[in-house]
């Protein structure tokens, strides 16, 4: 499980293409973005957290880092 503080999430246009991008990225992993706190929850091992990191970045958002 990794949580990140993401900036940039505004609504829900913004929750469904993080959603997209992390879908195609890890095909399967269990995505919950909660846009008030500006949090991405993936489940997903500690491994592939450069991953996640590139394809929310990719999709235009910013990892502020890891959400507590
Ligand atoms: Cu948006």
């Amino acid at each position: 499980m990794l949580k990140l503080a993401v900036s940039g999430m505004t609504c829900s246009g913004c929750v469904a293409a993080i959603q997209r991008a992390l879908g195609a990225a890890l095909p399967g992993a269990k995505v919950e973005v909660d846009l008030a706190k500006g949090t991405v929850m993936v489940d997903t091992v500690q491994s592939q957290e450069s991953t996640v990191k590139f394809a929310i970045e990719d999709a235009g958002f910013t990892v502020a880092g890891l959400a507590t």
